[in-house]
């Protein structure tokens, strides 16, 4: 097993002091080589000589999201792009994806710490997992595959997709470990229970994010499978999976703080919130070369503790989120923003802006139905004409957002009209 005191017990001076002096290099670096982050900087009258550690931190910009759509797709990174050897991309708020960058050292400090994950899960170079994250853009997939192969484990990059190959091979290979979201790995359990293969497989823990889980979820799918399961979280701007994870204690995640720095803030007045209280996420990379932010605004909500864990760890902790301060959904570890499916609409034109999404959880899968109301201009009595409006409207959403969805066509004016803020999503599945 992998346990790498050096960097997850530290004494808090030793790490802040690790912290300041990575601080320092990173604005210095972001200053002179981004542009759009020097005219941030130039603006507020700040210096890079103004920051001399983490007490100054509260001084710098803020990045969010639309941050790096402003500058879409490389206007953020930090060095030329010869030297950028991998790109992921993760939906945007509008129609432009979020497109992020790394460095060879990047990768390497990435898997560094997805095998700091794993190892935490009890994982190590005699486990056969099976990464059943999507392989692509999406950071899930390649992030994992690294991290377990930096561990040394035997990898099996099932990705998702095709659940009886998956449960055979599980079964075939004894693999002992998985990586995949917990929705998909509770669709995995019941396709195994429902094969009478539940006693036939040797897995023993299961890392699983990307998606927002319960508390509940969590011991249910650990029964499940008499397995551990263990919580991982990060985000494709900041890296990707492998910001933080659990532990055998499930008290918290640890966050990988000697690569990125946490803070919580309130939403609204954007200033520091203290130790145990919930608000939003904040990071600021340390290491990274590709891509460096300062201050990302990660819009998920939680808690912070700097309190050693029982596994010995100093590693400061985050509780399991707690939702998200924007209207960002998670639907099968894909992130939609209903700004999306809104601009595909109106795009087409023979809808009227007028629209419900209906999120769901049938057998342990997300379903996403969109309710549309049809221009009066192209309604029609013809059933067949409608079916291939929605045929359409479900292609166009499709392409929008990168996920199947179900169409329902509904009649002009049909869609309850809001007094205030629109409401446009009706989410059935009880996540937190
Ligand atoms: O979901 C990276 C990832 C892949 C994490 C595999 C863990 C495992 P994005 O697609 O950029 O990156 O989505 C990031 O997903 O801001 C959270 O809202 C949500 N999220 C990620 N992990 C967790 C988790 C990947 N463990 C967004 N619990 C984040 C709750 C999570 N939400």
């Amino acid at each position: 097993m992998i346990w790498n005191e050096a960097k997850e017990c530290m004494s808090r001076e030793e790490m802040n002091a690790l912290q300041s002096k990575r601080l320092v290099k990173t604005v210095d670096r972001i200053y002179h080589n981004v542009e759009h982050y020097r005219k941030k900087m130039q603006d507020i009258g700040l210096e890079p000589g103004d920051i001399k550690g983490i007490e100054d931190l509260h001084k710098l910009p803020f990045t969010t999201k639309s941050d790096l759509r402003d500058t879409y797709p490389f206007g953020l990174f930090a060095v030329p792009q010869s030297e950028i050897v991998r790109v992921h991309a993760s939906s945007g708020t509008t129609g432009k994806a979020t497109v992020v960058g790394y460095t060879r050292r990047d990768i390497e400090i990435w898997s560094e710490c997805v095998t700091r994950a794993f190892a935490q899960a009890g994982l190590g170079r005699e486990d056969v997992i099976q990464i059943a994250y999507g392989y692509g853009l999406f950071t899930g997939g390649l992030g994992a595959h690294y991290g377990a192969e930096n561990l040394g484990a035997t990898v099996v990059p099932m990705s998702t997709g095709n659940t009886k190959k998956l449960t055979t091979m599980m079964k075939d290979f004894g693999a002992t470990a998985i990586a995949c979201t917990p929705s998909y790995l509770l669709h995995i359990a019941e396709t195994l229970e429902a094969d009478g293969d539940l006693d036939k497989i040797k897995l023993k823990a299961a890392i699983c994010g990307a998606e927002p889980w319960t508390e509940q979820m969590r011991k249910q799918v650990e029964q499940k499978l008499n397995i551990n399961a263990f919580d991982i979280y990060g985000l494709s701007e900041v890296m990707g999976p492998g910001v933080a994870c659990d532990c055998i204690y499930h008290k918290g995640l640890h966050v990988y703080e000697d690569h990125f720095l946490p803070e919580i803030i309130d939403p609204e007045t954007l200033q520091p919130l203290p130790e145990g209280e919930v608000g939003e996420l904040v990071f600021t990379t340390l290491t990274k070369e590709g891509l460096p932010l300062l201050r990302y605004r990660t819009r998920d909500l939680t808690s912070i503790t700097y309190e050693k864990c029982e596994c010995g760890r100093t590693l400061a902790r985050i509780s399991r989120f707690k939702g998200r301060s924007d209207d960002m959904l998670i639907i099968r570890g894909v992130n939609v923003f209903p700004s999306q499916i809104e601009a595909a609409l109106l795009e087409m034109g023979e809808t009227a802006p007028h629209y419900m999404l209906i999120v769901d959880r049938v057998n342990n899968l997300d379903s996403l139905e969109v309710q549309v109301e049809v221009d009066e201009k192209f309604f029609s009595d013809r059933i067949s004409e409608l079916e291939k409006l929605s045929k359409k409207i479900a292609t166009v959403i499709q392409h929008a957002i990168g996920l199947a969805v179900k169409v329902k066509l509904v009649e002009p004016r049909s869609i309850e009209r809001s007094m205030g803020k629109a409401v446009h999503v009706i989410d059935k599945r009880k996540l937190v």
